[in-house]
């Protein structure tokens, strides 16, 4: 563990010096399908990602549900199964206790496996929605899914409901995004963004977005994406492993 401990090392020394100067200093995280990973869901891209049997643009479209609604909803629920069975780990935990501290105000995150929220996370955007919820086109209601039927429920207005998550080609929700940009813009001292590949928009923008406006860029990843050459530090390696130590010593530096 050479240049990564190097670079975890030396991030905490400029956080813990920062924390010296400045009183509250503000972390937000921004999380991916890779803080995941480590409670043994599949990323998105990746070798072992869920897209590898499909294509993303064939299912996570509005068009896909619209032309084959029964493919998409088994999609999920295949998903929703595999969720379902595991358990927040060690990373989401670690953010919890940063947020216990409080030091860490926000979690924006793109996952819509609900781990940040059974770990016990508040403050948390699901930009992208929530596999566990559905929602009714036509009347807007919104439902939580207690079991996993094996094709998509009918609303009591008659509509057939869809996954309540952002698809590919939708606009995120206004008010959840015009509060993500407000809270990296504006209270956010030092950004972790946590296990994305830094390629879906709009929230790929925002970690630039909160190095304009004077943050400090954290990045935890397997490998370097195209946030890492805005990064302060990128920390190369399992967001399991490497966010755990990181809080550890964070939350020790303001034990003094
Ligand atoms: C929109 C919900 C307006 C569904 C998802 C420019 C501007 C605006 C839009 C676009 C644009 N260019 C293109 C677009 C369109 C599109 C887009 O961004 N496409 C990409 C592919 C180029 N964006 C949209 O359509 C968005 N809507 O902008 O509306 C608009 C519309 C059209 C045109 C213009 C404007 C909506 C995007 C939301 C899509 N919905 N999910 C579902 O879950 O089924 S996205 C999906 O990808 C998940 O939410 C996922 O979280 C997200 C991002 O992927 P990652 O989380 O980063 O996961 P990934 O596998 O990619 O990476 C995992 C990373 O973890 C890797 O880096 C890996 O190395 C690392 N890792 C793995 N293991 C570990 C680890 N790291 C640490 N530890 C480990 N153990
Ligand atoms: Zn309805």
């Amino acid at each position: 563990m050479t240049f990564e401990k190097s670079n975890l090392d030396n991030s905490i020394k400029i956080i813990q010096n920062l924390m010296r100067k400045k009183k509250a200093v503000k972390f937000v995280a921004i999380t991916g399908s890779g803080i995941s990973k480590g409670s043994g869901i599949p990323t998105f891209r990746g070798k072992d990602g869920l897209w590898k049997n499909y294509n993303a643009m064939d299912l996570a479209t509005p068009q896909a549900f619209k032309r084959n609604p029964q493919l998409v909803w088994e999609w999920y629920a295949w998903r929703i199964d595999i969720i379902s069975s595991k358990k927040p780990n060690s990373a989401h935990y670690a953010l919890v206790d940063l947020q216990k501290k409080n030091l860490l105000n926000y979690i924006i995150t793109q996952n819509v496996d609900s781990l940040h929220f059974r770990s016990g996370s508040k403050n948390l955007l699901e930009v992208h929605g929530n596999i566990f919820r559905t929602r009714c086109e036509n009347c807007g209601k919104l439902s939580l899914l207690t079991e996993t039927p094996k094709e998509p429920p009918i609303c009591d207005c008659g509509t057939m409901v869809r996954p309540d998550v952002v698809w590919f080609g939708e606009t995120l929700d206004q008010k959840i995004i015009t509060k993500a940009y407000e809270i990296i813009s504006s209270e956010c001292d030092v950004l972790l963004v946590i296990g994305t590949s830094g390629i879906v928009y709009p929230i790929a923008e925002f970690p630039f977005i909160a190095k304009s406006h004077g943050a400090l860029i954290l990045e935890f990843n397997l490998e370097k994406t195209p946030i890492s050459r805005i990064a302060d530090f990128t920390i190369i390696g399992k967001s399991e492993e490497m966010v755990p130590i990181f809080v550890e010593k964070i939350i020790n530096e303001k034990a003094y």
